[in-house]
């Protein structure tokens, strides 16, 4: 299994300032004991997770061919916790010349950690990483509170298009 869910080399250009004592990397297979399903639970339900279930969702994940999940986790280098993730998803499509779209999924920062800009970090190598994949479009969903928030890196309303869902 490799040790990371992308090659960490994939941010080498992307430079984004993080502050001190903050690392930004790929998940790797360690962060599953360094609380990152306990971060993901401040966003939704994470459920009852065995650690072998974890790890084989990751390597399910860490093996497709294009790799399609970009987990990319901010970890506080003194007690290695992983205090903040977001995730690229890259699908493939027939459109836009054989072309992929991007979307940005599962962004949370721990609560004890907010204010610093975590968040913004995240958002912005995501968006960088993406043009660098040469996605066609980039795309989330979020809470209407926060959607100033994600205007400042560059997403906006598509007017006419709405989000549709069904839960079971
Ligand atoms: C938010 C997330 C989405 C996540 C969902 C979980 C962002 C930009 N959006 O919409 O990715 O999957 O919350 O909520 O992070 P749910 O459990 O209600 O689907």
């Amino acid at each position: 299994m490799p040790e990371f869910i992308y090659p960490p080399s994939l941010l080498n250009g992307i430079n984004i300032d993080v502050p001190e004592g903050f690392k930004i990397r790929p998940l790797g297979t360690r962060d599953f004991d360094n609380g990152f399903l306990q971060l993901l639970s401040q966003l939704t339900v994470v459920g009852e997770v065995t650690s072998k279930e974890a790890l084989d969702r990751f390597n399910t994940m860490a093996s497709m061919n294009p790799l399609s999940y970009y987990i990319t986790v901010i970890e506080d280098i003194e007690t290695q916790k992983i205090v903040g993730s977001a995730t690229l998803v890259i699908e493939l499509k027939f459109i836009h010349g054989i072309g992929c779209r991007g979307r940005i999924e599962d962004v949370v920062v721990d609560k004890e950690k907010r204010g610093l800009g975590l968040a913004a970090i995240l958002n912005k190598t995501l968006v960088q990483l993406a043009k660098n994949l040469k996605v066609y479009k980039l795309s989330l969903e979020c809470k209407d509170a926060l959607i100033p928030f994600y205007e400042k890196f560059g997403y906006k309303k598509d007017e006419g298009n709405n989000f549709l869902v069904q839960r079971f």
